[in-house]
Formats: structure tokens, sequence, C-alpha cells
């Protein structure tokens, strides 16, 4: 398929300027002003509109058996909702139980992703360990495009990281060239605070952000920025929601540590009131861990956001249905964690971040594509407009307006965490891998269109 993108302004992170965009295939083929294109070409009229990279969502959760259910989207509807919102690529997560084959869960995965409508790819969660964890993050490594490890300081009796773990693991992502990245919070102290709160028959969902106060996550945060200098690591922390752990990412990137941080939309965008809800089914749909904060604390993130001291913003995107999250309404620790918001991510971070003058177009691209793509090491075939670069391209109206809502989102899910919310500036067109995806509301998403994103080692793989 052949398409020309007439009229816009190009956006990458490192500059705007005036450009037509000649697609052939899945690539690139020409950036430049008043382009020939063949007469054969789909035309895009994109004057008045910006023309960026396709975003990169560097944390996702499609399809995954969580809390003793699943998460209400798979891997179609998942990306096919980020497709709808100009999101061509992400990153979601392997998570094998303990004791379980890394190998095994990662095809596993690699199952369930056969159906994706958008290029995809996977941080692996390393959950226990002994000799074949560490043989198998070699595998991975060496012959299946993995480049970072995930590691979950958080769910105790579950999926819980300790501090043997931490080491081993990290040791073992710089040998290969890996990086590893952290859920940042003492799971020992959440489960400690939780069993004090439903011991006193605080069994709400009020109750979940008491559990998780900042502390516990700069505990967390601290602990894995030190264990990554001690052992001369990178980090990339996700999912940084408090003011107390971008100090400490702050404070580490001063010292000349690779400390990266994420920012989810909602982090960013709604505050800690929601807990407060008297209704149970409001209240529990903003279950995620670690917990929308107070707007002192979103105020810090976009401070973290314009300052460089964090890098991606991303979802989280883990949705379950109002019966799924019931499952905690006698006790909120058995609340499913996670939220959605792959769908409108781009929109409002352009809406909160660009409309507001707090970042420019550029810096926009930055955090909502170009920084993932580069710190996970697809750059420059993803996070960019350039003749080479994959056609995963999103065409933005920044005059068009969007009221956000469950009823009329492409995702699963009975809820959105942005309901109500009337963004200013939407995709009007989204190419993925050169493919028309998205047109002036129309999703053209085709189940198994998606592909595998192989991401390469930071240094050349040896053998062993
Ligand atoms: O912790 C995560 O990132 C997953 C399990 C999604 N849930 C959440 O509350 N963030
Ligand atoms: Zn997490
Ligand atoms: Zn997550």
């Amino acid at each position: 398929m052949t398409t020309i993108i007439r009229g816009g302004t190009v956006v990458n992170a490192d500059r705007a300027f005036k450009a037509d965009v000649l697609c052939y295939g899945d690539k690139i083929v020409a950036v430049g002003e008043n382009l020939d294109a063949p007469a054969s070409a789909t035309v895009i009229d994109a004057s008045g509109q910006y023309v960026m990279p396709g975003g990169i969502d560097p944390h996702t959760h499609m399809n995954l058996p969580f809390m003793g259910t699943v998460t209400a989207d798979d891997f179609f509807t998942g990306t096919a909702a980020g497709l709808a919102g100009g999101t061509t690529t992400i990153i979601d997560f392997v998570i094998p139980n303990p004791q379980q084959s890394l190998m095994e869960a990662y095809h596993q995965w690699r199952g369930w992703a056969q159906k994706a409508a958008g290029d995809y790819t996977f941080h692996v969660a390393i959950t226990w360990w002994d000799e074949s964890v560490h043989r198998d993050m070699g595998t991975l490594v060496r012959g299946h495009g993995v480049n970072s490890f995930k590691h979950f300081m958080a769910y105790k009796n579950a999926i819980m990281a300790d501090d043997e773990t931490l080491v081993k693991s990290f040791r073992r992502c710089l040998e290969l060239g890996a990086i590893p990245t952290v859920h940042a919070e003492n799971g020992e102290l959440v489960y400690q605070l939780q069993q004090d709160l439903i011991r006193q028959g605080l069994t709400g969902p009020s109750s979940h952000p008491l559990s998780r106060p900042p502390a516990v996550e700069a505990e967390a945060a601290n602990r894995a920025i030190a264990i990554a200098d001690v052992l001369h690591t990178p980090v990339y922390i996700v999912h940084v929601s408090c003011q107390e752990s971008l100090e400490a990412i702050t404070r580490a990137r001063a010292n000349g540590q690779r400390v990266y941080g994420e920012a989810l939309a909602g982090h960013l965008i709604i505050d800690d009131s929601v807990y407060q809800s008297e209704d149970f089914a409001f209240a529990a749909a903003h279950v995620m861990s670690p917990p929308f904060r107070s707007k002192q604390h979103q105020a810090a993130l976009w401070h973290g956001l314009q300052g460089g001291n964090l890098h991606t913003t991303a979802t989280d995107h883990c949705t379950f249905c109002a019966g799924q999250k019931a499952a905690g309404k006698d006790d909120f620790s058995k609340i499913p964690n996670g939220c959605g918001g792959v769908e409108d991510r781009m929109a409002v971070i352009w809406d909160a971040g660009v409309n507001t003058g707090r970042l420019t177009p550029s810096e926009f691209v930055k955090v909502t594509s170009a920084n993932a793509a580069q710190i996970f090491n697809i750059y420059p075939r993803k996070g960019l407009v350039a003749v080479g670069s994959d056609a995963d391209i999103v065409v933005w109206d920044p005059q068009a307006t969007r009221t956000i809502s469950a009823k009329t989102q492409h995702a699963k899910g009975d809820f959105n965490v942005f309901e109500g919310r009337t963004v200013k500036g939407v995709p009007t067109t989204t190419l993925a891998a050169g493919n028309i995806v998205w047109h002036q509301g129309e999703l053209r998403a085709k189940e198994g269109a998606g592909r595998h994103i192989d991401r390469p080692a930071f240094k050349p793989v040896t053998a062993a």
C-alpha cells in the first residue's frame, strides 16, 4: 500500500517542520516538501495538523491472568483500542508464575499475542530464581528479542521478587546487556498495612491508598536505585506516582546514575479523592497500584516530565469489569488491581501537557514515543518520522475535541477513569506498519496484523 500524507507539520522529538510523508509498504520512504507520489497512492490531507510518530505505550497488560481473574482486554481488543488513540506499539509483560519456566510463560504470551492488531513486544518478569531462570534470561535475550526484565517489588505471596532475586537478576541483566525495570513498592509493608486495616474492619476501597502511602513506594524506589548503583546496572522505574520516588530518581541522575522513570497518564490527571466515593464500584474501579495520589504529587510528576527526570508516559492498561472488581467487596486487598487508558493516553497527555504549555509538541513526542523507543532500543525503527522508519504515523488535529467515555471507547471494560473528560487534540488518521487503521473516527484494526518486535540487547550478545 502507498500513502502520501500531505500538507502537515512533521513533529519529531528534535524538531517540527513542514513536510509531506510518503509511505510504501510498512516503511516511510520519503519526507519532504511537495513530494511526488504515484497516482495510485492514497492521499491523506494533513493540512493544519501534526504528523507524529505512532505512540509507544511501554506498560500494558493485555489478557493478564491476575488476582484470580483475567483482564478484560485481550491482545486484539487492547491493541485495537490503542490504535484508535494513536498508540501503534505496546510493550506488554510476560509474567511467569513463581516456579514456572520463563520459556514456557514466554511462549504462552506469544500465543496470546498472535491476535494483536498492532505491534507488540514484551518485558519478561522475574518472579522467582534458580539456575533455569538465569539460563532462560540468556535464551530470551540471545534468541527472542527481549532486552528488559521486570521485577515486582510488591505483591507478596504472589509475584514479588525479594532482594536475592533482585540482585541476581540485575547482575544477569548486566551480563546480557538488558535493562532491569521495577514496580517499586515495598510488598512486605503493603501486606502488613493491609492486615492492620482489615483487622480494624476498614475493608472498603478507601483503605487501598492507606495501605500504599508514598513512603512505601519511595522505599522500594530508593532500594532498586541503590542495588542498580552498587551493581552498575541501569534501572527503569515503572509507574512513578509520587514526589518522593521522583526525588530519588532525580538525586540518582544528578549523581550520574542511569535511572529512567515512567509516569502513567492516570497518575498525571486523576487524584486520590476517587477513593472517598461511597459508591463501591466507582472507588474499586480506581484501585490500581501504586494508587492515585494527591494533586501535589501530580504537579511533581509533571515537573518530572518537563525537567527530564521522568522519561516516558504509559497507561499500565490492566482493566477489570465491575463484576471482577467486586471480588473485593468485603476485603479491599482482594480487588483486582488495575485500570485502563491505552486508548486515551496520547489525547490526555496532549490536552493536559501541550494545551497547558507544560510540553511542546516535540516534548510530547519524546514522552509518548521517542524516549520509550530509545530506552528499549527500537529507535529509529520506532519513535521517528524519517526515511527507513516504520510507517507508524499519527495525524493529529490540535483543534478537534473528544469527550472520553466508557460508552464510546473501543477498549473492553465498563469503566473509564477519564470518564467525561473533554480533550482538545485527537488523532484523525493513524497508520500502523503502513496500513490506515484509524481514519475520521473509523477503526480498521485487523486481528493478527500486529507483529512481534524484537528488541536487541544493549551490547553484543556473547554465548553463555
Ligand atoms: O502492578 C502492575 O503493574 C499490574 C499488575 C497492573 N496493576 C496495577 O495495579 N498496576
Ligand atoms: Zn506495577
Ligand atoms: Zn503493570
